[in-house]
């Protein structure tokens, strides 16, 4: 791996079966990389559990994460795919950089109010609210240029950025300071049942995502439910938050511009449009449904890839630790 290229990291979190969401928000950008940057592609199973987590799903979870990666053409010869909780020094600088962030910060972070909200008040944990702070440890222990996520990620993001800074200010300079990388389109790809708020796989309204594990049949299903409105014109317009979403979908997996994509519908209702997306996404997901189902199988393999994966990523963040401990005033042990 060239250590002159730029360096890229991104993850995502077992919390569930991946939406569409994730994949055209992250999976997807993140495919076209793989070549030009040196790319480590992390599944953040330490953040899935600061919600209350099934083992039992949790481990389900993971492996159908990894194989998904794989599945959409991410190379573990080329990247590096691994598991957050097999590199220690994620844990370890999360720490370091928690005495760094502030509480009022924390606080301000859009997903920790809107994921507090649907915890029953009392059981909101010291984990979710200082999930940001585990965020910017994973992604400055391998002084990382880019990080590309969705729109709903760019709060945490610039949080990250803040704390390298203070870091970098007040020990001198040991992190790189990474930025955002969002798509134009895609970046934000929105609940089917309700066209305001953000797709999510931990929804729990199964008709309001795609599910990479959904079939042919019920991915139709769930785009001629979609909600809409009664306008009938299929146009690009802030007032019509449903259209733009298919809109965004459709332009996102076939690369056509929306210009052209509303040209072609000019005249014709939404029910076509509709089922036009649904097989849009009906032949992109199913290649990729089979390829996971098919490597889930092979359980070996992705346990050599997770391997594998991890002894790079432990190579790079070690490093970084031990400067880290070293400038904060900790005793190295030898
Ligand atoms: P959860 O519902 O458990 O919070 P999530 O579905 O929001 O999870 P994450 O694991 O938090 O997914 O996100 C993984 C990646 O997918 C991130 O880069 C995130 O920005 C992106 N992403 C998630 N949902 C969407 C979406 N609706 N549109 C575009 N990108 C998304
Ligand atoms: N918070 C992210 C998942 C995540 C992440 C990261 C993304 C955890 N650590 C580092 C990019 C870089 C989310 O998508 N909810």
């Amino acid at each position: 791996m060239g250590n002159d290229k730029k360096v890229i990291f991104s993850g995502i979190q077992p919390s569930g079966s991946l939406t569409l969401g994730n994949y055209l928000g992250a999976i997807k950008n993140w495919t076209t990389l793989a070549d030009e940057y040196n790319c480590y592609f992390c599944i953040v199973d330490m953040h899935a559990i600061t919600v209350s987590k099934e083992p039992k799903d949790l481990r389900k979870n993971t492996l159908e994460v990894l194989a998904n990666y794989i599945a959409a053409g991410l190379n573990p010869d080329k990247v590096t795919l691994f598991i957050q909780s097999h590199v220690s020094a994620h844990a370890e600088l999360g720490w370091v950089l928690n005495c760094l962030t502030y509480y009022g910060e924390l606080g301000r972070m859009t997903q920790f109010k809107d994921k507090s909200k649907k915890q029953q008040n009392s059981n909101i944990t010291a984990g979710l609210f200082t999930y940001p702070s585990l965020m910017a440890a994973d992604i400055l222990l391998y002084q990382t240029d880019l990080v590309p996520v969705g729109e709903d990620q760019r709060q945490h993001l610039e949080l990250a950025r803040d704390i390298a800074i203070r870091f970098n200010n007040k020990y001198s300079k040991t992190f790189v300071v990474p930025e955002p990388y969002i798509a134009k389109i895609g970046a934000k790809i929105m609940n089917l049942q309700d066209p305001t708020i953000k797709m999510s796989k931990s929804d729990t309204n199964d008709k309001s995502y795609i599910l990479l594990t959904d079939d042919d049949d019920e991915i139709r299903r769930k785009f001629k439910r979609s909600v809409t409105d009664s306008l009938g014109i299929v146009k690009l317009s802030n007032d019509q938050p449903g259209i733009k979403n298919l809109l965004g979908i459709y332009s996102k997996i076939t690369g056509e511009t929306i210009e052209s994509i509303v040209e072609r519908y000019e005249g014709k209702g939404y029910s076509i449009f509709k089922d036009d997306v649904a097989e849009v996404v009906v032949n992109e997901l199913r290649p990729l449904r089979l390829k996971r189902e098919e490597l889930l199988k092979n359980k070996d393999y992705l346990q050599e890839v997770f391997q594998k994966g991890a002894e790079k990523a432990e190579n790079t963040a070690r490093k970084t630790l031990r400067k880290v401990y070293k400038k904060v005033g900790f005793i190295p042990r030898y």
